[in-house]
């Protein structure tokens, strides 16, 4: 609380609030105990909201390979093989099913690997002349 003192028409000093004005205020509302009922005490000032401490993994990402028309089979067998590391075998399974039913997914990976991995297979493709094509999604 702000105090002023000064002074009346006839130079008396007086200080504003009045003093008794202070004193009641200090005393029976700022330094007694608080006492059931008072407004203030009736308020639960607890944190009532925990705090998630929980870190989501970053979602994997799916290669997918997509049909086209005009790339040799055996082309992209062979570039399945040395982007994705993956046998004749499984390289032939995957392309087949992309020929069949119009994309298969390849792999999944982190989202920054997928992109590189699906970016340098379709550059493969591109360099030769084809229309081959890889392409990323999240994973649900
Ligand atoms: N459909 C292509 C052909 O018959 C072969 C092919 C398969 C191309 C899968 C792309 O993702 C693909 N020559």
């Amino acid at each position: 609380m702000r105090c002023a003192l000064s002074r009346t028409l006839e130079g008396a000093a007086i200080t504003y609030p009045p003093a008794d004005f202070l004193i009641m205020v200090g005393a029976s509302q700022e330094n007694r105990q608080p006492r059931p009922g008072d407004p203030m005490t009736e308020i639960d000032t607890k944190p009532r909201v925990k705090v998630s401490t929980k870190t989501e993994r970053p979602r994997l990402h799916k290669v997918i390979l997509v049909n086209d028309d005009y790339t040799p089979r055996e082309f992209v067998v062979t570039v399945l093989k040395a982007e994705f590391r993956m046998s004749e075998d499984q390289a032939y399974r995957v392309m087949m099913t992309a020929h069949r039913r119009g994309a298969c997914v390849v792999a999944v990976y982190a989202r920054d690997i997928a992109e590189t991995k699906a970016t340098r297979a379709t550059e493969a493709g591109r360099s030769k002349g084809y229309p081959l094509m890889f392409t990323t999604e999240p994973e649900e």
